[in-house]
């Protein structure tokens, strides 16, 4: 049944694998993010935010950015939705046919810096939707970070061409 795991694993991939391939894990904005922010107390925002929608059942992937306006870089620390039964963040790795995907435990947002999570590198995956979930509706992300702080944001669902 080894045969039938990998092929189970690349459905699931397939999630995470849409992109374009291996993209930057990370980069630091500097000021065109602090430029672009309009809320100097909120340390930490959200933007570009969206699920892309599989069909035939297919897990879905959750895609956002992460802007750190503070002084000291923060981990995400996991992240839930009322819509999904779990939510896992993960990173693509390779490129093409040896494409896969990895566990990330934590993702830091470095210091005046953001973090990308887009197709070809991280993802949030988004398994077991507690309701039938499709492009046109708007899933609820709850984040978790390491300064105690939770971001709660309506993501909205577009079809696997983003559309
Ligand atoms: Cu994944």
């Amino acid at each position: 049944m080894k045969l039938h795991t990998l092929l189970a694993t690349t459905l699931i991939c397939s999630a995470g694998l849409l992109g374009l391939g291996l993209a930057p894990a990370a980069r630091a904005a500097g000021e065109t993010a602090a430029n672009a922010t309009t809320h100097a107390a909120d340390t930490l925002s959200i933007s570009n935010g969206w699920v892309r929608w599989l069909p035939n059942g297919l897990p879905q992937a959750g895609y956002l950015t992460l802007t750190n306006n503070g002084d000291q870089p923060v981990d995400l620390l996991g992240a839930s939705s009322p819509d999904f039964g779990d939510v896992m963040l993960h990173q693509s790795i390779g490129s093409g046919s040896t494409m896969r995907m990895v566990m990330v435990d934590k993702l830091t947002i470095p210091a005046h810096g953001k973090v990308d999570i887009s197709p070809g590198g991280y993802h949030l995956m988004l398994m077991t939707a507690t309701h039938p979930v499709a492009p046109g509706g708007t899933v609820q992300m709850v984040l978790k970070f390491s300064n105690g702080k939770t971001l709660t944001t309506a993501l909205p669902v577009r079809s696997a061409g983003g559309q």
